[in-house]
């Protein structure tokens, strides 16, 4: 099923004459009410009517994380307050959060992407859908249940957090569809197998996972132990919040972009070149229709591919493979890039190692050292001390060879690592502290 099959099947050209329209559009609007734009244009000296292709976008400065902070809170906005309805904010790591506001349009414009989006991953009209992503300055909560309510399913609005009460609702009320982090997903199958329910009493069909990265082995996991099928979502507040891209349960592989809302380019991160098409590098998006905050070329420094070949779905509309990583969230362990994905992706595929670690990281006098914190399964957990020494080195190595470094495996009993509600936090890096 597809939800607006006119602007998501549409043929290539079309939709692109669509886009320059609403880029020149917006470009204009930015230029005229928003000051660190208009300051940011004139310095790179490009004018709104430089914009006469989609490719001038690249002529236009990149918005970073910083351009926000720095006209916190409600500097970047391009309505006055009186048209702002709705503010959202997500919280950065330091410091303050990043705001974001929406007019009524845009609250319009949301719930139709996230309709299209719960579409798009198999949900429909009749569906129950237990959203328990966390509402409040979070986006995930509310955007999904705008979404939910747009389809015309029902929504149980439960939020994060008291699993054990989340899966007692989730019997009682039948509910089809989970919303949520999948490693809230994962910690709510655990608590399912412990309090001895089958999930086949459960009536769930599929899930719509993400706000955080996952890897395909975490996907088998959470498939298996729940018996659904596991979509990825991908978005972010300061582009519109969940509602960005989707992968459709047809295919399950790459996210569909909304392209005639947003468009996507891929940037090297050093360098800040457009790269050629079908490259890796960093997702950097343009909002087309946003009224109250709309963004251009924002560094997301989430980093992806672009995928245009058809999909089997019938969408004409571009896909983004799974986002491996951060440009910030890389770790560098005595000069070598490690991300956390690669991490999950080995211990993953090794029978007998659950899907809950932790990574820290530390500095031995002017030597960095990575520990890497593993449950195993209670079985593996029960063997002798030698086992477990040898089944900790196999890690060892496995990891030394896919990273390029090497680091110190330590096993630990099940169940020690702290289980997320929302995001999970698997890196410490005891650096810079
Ligand atoms: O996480 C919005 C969202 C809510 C998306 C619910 C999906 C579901 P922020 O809190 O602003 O917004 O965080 C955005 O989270 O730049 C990525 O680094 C990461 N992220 C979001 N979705 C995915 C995903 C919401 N599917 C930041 N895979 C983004 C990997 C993701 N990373």
């Amino acid at each position: 099923m597809i939800w607006n099959e006119e602007y998501e099947t549409m043929p290539r050209e079309a939709l692109e004459a669509i886009q320059l329209k609403r880029l020149q559009n917006v470009v204009e609007r930015v230029y005229a009410t928003v000051e660190p734009y208009r300051k940011k244009m004139d310095d790179a000296g490009v004018k709104p009517s430089d914009i006469k292709s989609l490719d001038d976008l690249r002529r236009l400065p990149f918005t970073t994380k910083e351009d926000l902070r720095d006209n916190y809170p409600f500097g970047m906005f391009a309505v006055p307050l009186e048209r702002i309805v709705r503010v959202h904010a997500s919280s950065g790591t330091t410091g303050k959060p990043t705001v974001v506001g929406y007019t009524k349009r845009d609250i319009d414009t949301w719930a139709e992407l996230m309709a299209r989006t719960l579409t798009c991953a198999g949900v429909h009209r009749g569906d129950i859908v237990h959203n328990a992503y966390g509402y409040g300055l979070f986006t995930g909560g509310l955007g999904f249940h705008y979404g939910a309510e747009r389809l015309g399913a029902t929504v149980i609005p439960i939020s994060g957090g008291n699993t054990k009460r989340q899966i007692m609702i989730m019997r009682d009320f039948g509910s089809t569809v989970l919303t949520c982090t999948p490693s809230y997903a994962l910690n709510i199958a655990e608590v399912i197998k412990d309090s001895g329910i089958d999930p086949s009493e459960l009536k769930l069909r599929v899930g719509i996972f993400g706000a955080e990265p996952w890897s395909d082995k975490m996907r088998g996991e959470i498939e298996k132990k729940l018996g659904i099928d596991a979509i990825d979502i991908y978005g972010l507040s300061e582009i519109i919040g969940p509602g960005v891209s989707v992968e459709c349960v047809e295919k399950k592989e790459g996210l569909h972009i909304f392209e005639d809302h947003f468009i996507p380019e891929i940037i090297d991160p050093e360098t800040g070149e457009v790269l050629p098409h079908g490259e890796s590098g960093e997702l950097v998006f343009t909002t087309l229709t946003k009224e109250a905050f709309p963004v251009i070329r924002y560094r997301t420094r989430d980093i992806t591919r672009l995928i245009t070949e058809p999909c089997i779905c019938g969408r004409t509309l571009c896909r983004m493979e799974k986002v491996t990583g951060r440009t910030d969230d890389m770790l560098i362990i005595r000069g070598v890039n490690v991300f956390p994905s690669q991490i999950e992706h080995v211990l993953m595929s090794i029978e007998g190692v659950e899907p809950h670690y932790q990574i820290i990281v530390d500095r031995e006098g002017a030597l960095d050292v990575m520990e890497v914190l593993v449950e195993v399964s209670e079985q593996l957990f029960s063997d002798e001390i030698k086992t477990l020494e040898g089944f900790a080195k196999r890690i060892e190595q496995e990891l030394k060879e896919a990273l390029a470094v090497s680091c110190k495996v330590r096993l630990v009993e099940p169940r020690t690592i702290q289980r997320s509600e929302g995001k999970a936090k698997r890196v410490i890096d005891k650096r810079k502290i």
